[in-house]
């Protein structure tokens, strides 16, 4: 419970930053890798504060006390809704990644609209809200997010909650006559107008927003103040605006140049001598546009035959939703053009794509970031993308080039150093990799100095403060820091195996 008259956060997510796995031995604790985690771990870090979602198993059992000892030391605790696996299915693979992850991207073919999903959507949501309610204190202020919980402060509102509740967004909105298609759209742009505060990515899908809201809810009155709206409905009053999400830029800065990352990212070069790298890091979905820079690497190579054995793409793909047929089917096609294209090109002692299926560690991603000439981000659609942001930070000596679809969100801060591509057109995306590998070297710090400054100046914790700002006039430093914050719990530590990975990650990574 809150100390009387204390602010804490209240985080609440589909899934909390960890993973839980269990064996004969016990629980183990491992961090789990995406956008969210990694954009507020460092804010809880540092700050204290309760994170509230489900823990990734459908297990009956009570996880408190795992959670708890894992995150005794990290200034914030964790606090699991559990989920049946029924719940799971219609939740999370139905409405969340077959409805609106689609819908959202600007996929409507891929929908399954089921109804049965819409109505465990509500549900869930009604049982988030009920452990939500129970867990937050009057003062706290309740910071929704995501695209799987738009029906939370609604349901909040019905079990009495009148707390401040802010959502945010971390995919696109998509425009009006794409979200017209969802069978719920009056239902959940009713919904979303019970938060206080809507927060979205940029100013696309801020626009996007009201242009539904207004084409869709009657009697709604919208007040445009910069990048500010307040919505007036009935006896109600909220506010929307555009936060683009950022990475805790000065730790990828700090870490990048330390001894580890540094040794390791040499070894990657001696490795591949005196080849530029180009980098791809994304999670498998279909959303990333990975089949379509594949292709573009392949055109490149067909095109410009002087380029064979002095480039290498360095392809990361990180593991995700491999159970849905859609994702297993994007592996095997990914899989297939990695083997095509090695299979054409591949001379002695050189193969054109170096191919990762795996979750890189922390220092890992960090080194390939460090040794890499050029990056290629090309979602299809992205609400921000952090890892061409994580890239920049990480690139010291300000040498590299990025490569960055227009069509994810950070383009629209990182415009004026990235080469912007349009992903679908895999001629431009070839003509840009030749053009960042020719590109001179006062050209490229140039770039790169301006896109670092840019993401210095916009960090993580900026994000937090004009979120706050917005949402309760305060910024971060009026919660209390971590010195006054720990955590109280005597546990048995023996008894909880997965305790040292969960500190361990829960107080350093971000
Ligand atoms: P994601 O779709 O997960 O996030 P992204 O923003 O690129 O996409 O974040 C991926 C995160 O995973 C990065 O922080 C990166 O460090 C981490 N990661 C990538 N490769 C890894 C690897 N091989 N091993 C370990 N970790 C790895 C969603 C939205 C995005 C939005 C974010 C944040 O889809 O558009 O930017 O949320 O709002």
């Amino acid at each position: 419970m809150a100390r009387k008259g204390e602010r804490r956060l209240v985080i609440v997510s589909n899934r909390l930053p960890v993973v839980m796995e269990h064996n004969d031995t016990g629980w183990f604790v491992r961090p789990s890798s995406g956008g969210l985690v990694t954009a507020l771990a460092p804010v809880l870090r540092d700050r204290g504060g309760i994170w509230i979602g489900w823990p990734g198993t459908s297990s009956e059992i009570d996880l408190t006390e795992p959670l708890a000892i894992g995150t005794r030391t990290a200034g914030y605790s964790l606090k699991p809704v559990s989920l049946t696996p029924q719940e799971v299915q219609n939740f999370y693979f139905g409405f969340a990644n077959e409805v609106i992850w689609p819908l959202f991207h600007d996929l409507q073919g891929s929908c399954n609209f089921d109804p049965d999903y819409w109505a465990t959507y509500q549900e869930v949501n009604f049982k988030y809200a009920e452990v939500t309610a129970e867990t937050a204190g009057k003062g706290d202020y309740i910071w929704v997010h995501d695209y799987h919980l738009m029906c939370l402060g609604r349901a909040l509102r019905q079990l009495g909650v009148n707390s401040l509740i802010g959502f945010f967004l971390h995919i696109p909105f998509p425009p009006l006559d794409i979200f017209l298609k969802l069978p719920w759209r009056f239902q959940i742009l009713r919904a979303l107008l019970e938060f206080d505060l809507i927060g979205l990515q940029t100013l696309r899908d801020y626009r996007n927003f009201l242009q539904c809201i207004r084409a869709v809810i009657k009697d709604v009155r919208v007040q445009l103040n910069g990048r500010i709206a307040t919505i007036r409905f009935g006896e109600r009053g909220l506010r929307v605006g555009a936060f683009p999400i950022s990475i805790d830029y000065k730790a990828f800065a700090r870490e990048a140049v330390s001894e580890e990352v540094t040794e390791r990212s040499r070894h990657i070069h001696e490795e591949l001598p005196k080849r530029h790298i180009v980098l791809g890091v994304d999670r498998l979905d279909y959303t990333k546009g990975i089949p379509h820079k594949l292709d573009a690497f392949r055109r490149l190579l067909t095109q410009h035959p002087e380029l064979r054995e002095q480039i290498t793409l360095v392809q990361v793909v990180v593991p995700s939703r491999e159970t849905i047929p859609k994702y297993q089917d994007l592996k095997m096609e990914i899989e297939r053009m990695v083997g095509e294209i090695n299979g054409l090109f591949t001379v002695w002692g050189w193969a054109p794509i170096i191919y990762i299926f795996r979750s890189l560690d922390r220092d890992e991603l960090i080194a390939y970031y460090r040794a890499s000439e050029i990056a290629l981000v090309t979602p299809l659609k992205d609400g921000m993308n952090l890892v061409s942001k994580e890239f920049c930070a990480s690139s010291v000596e300000e040498e590299c080039v990025l490569i960055l679809s227009e069509f994810a969100g950070a383009a629209a801060q990182l415009q004026n150093g990235a080469l912007l591509v349009n992903p679908y057109d895999t001629e431009l995306v070839a003509d840009a990799i030749h053009r960042a590998f020719s590109m001179n070297r006062v050209d490229r710090k140039y770039r790169m100095h301006k896109l670092r400054k840019k993401i210095r100046e916009n960090d993580v914790f900026h994000w937090v403060d004009s979120f706050l700002k917005a949402a309760i006039g305060r910024d971060l430093h009026e919660f209390p820091p971590l010195e006054d914050y720990l955590p109280q719990v005597e546990l048995d530590a023996v008894s909880y195996r997965g305790e040292t990975a969960a500190q361990d990650f829960l107080q350093g990574a971000s």
